[in-house]
């Protein structure tokens, strides 16, 4: 297995949209591993492939206390099923270092594919339902500063920019 570099807002290349997995092969199994690998070394909860420069609907997300209960999707989609919001203060692990609070809706409904390439469906709330968000955010380009105020957005720009020299 591998650790993989993780790309950093505001690099443009966060930007790319990424494309459907065609078939749950052994590239995509081990592209799986690392990024799993690569999550528990960052000690992140989450990892979208979009972060790894893979440009492809793979997710992996962990949130067990004991970081032995992996959780794969692959070509997620989402509908939200209620207009409860929940907020939550989020980091990213491609944004370090910076936490802000984002509302998102609190309930949905997911559908994926494992690792075994298999379609299942989620109904999750709390934590999983903003992680699951948050990911597949990535999948589409976005980031959670996307969710701030643009006075929010380029404070946080700035003060990386800023601390990068
Ligand atoms: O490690 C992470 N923690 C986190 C906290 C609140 C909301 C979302 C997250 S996901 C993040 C890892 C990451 O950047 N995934 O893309
Ligand atoms: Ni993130």
């Amino acid at each position: 297995m591998a650790i993989l570099d993780i790309l950093e807002f505001p690099d443009p290349i966060l930007r790319t949209v990424a494309k459907p997995v065609q078939k749950v092969d052994d590239k995509i199994q081990r592209l799986i591993d690392n990024m799993l690998e690569t999550m528990y070394e960052a000690q992140g909860i989450g990892l979208a492939a979009t972060q790894v420069n893979v440009h492809r609907q793979v997710i992996v997300i962990d949130l067990s206390e004991q970081k032995d209960a992996p959780l794969v999707l692959i070509n997620p989609s989402f509908e939200v099923l209620d207009d409860e919001a929940f907020d939550y203060q989020e980091g990213c692990l491609s944004v370090p270092g910076f936490f802000e609070e984002v509302s998102r809706p609190a309930h949905i409904k997911v559908k994926a594919l494992g690792r075994d390439g298999k379609l299942f469906e989620l109904v999750p709330d709390g934590l999983l339902a903003v992680c699951i968000q948050h990911e597949i955010d990535h999948l589409n380009g976005k980031l959670f500063v996307d969710h701030l105020s643009a006075l929010k957005r380029n404070r946080i720009k700035q003060k990386i920019k800023k601390d990068r020299r």
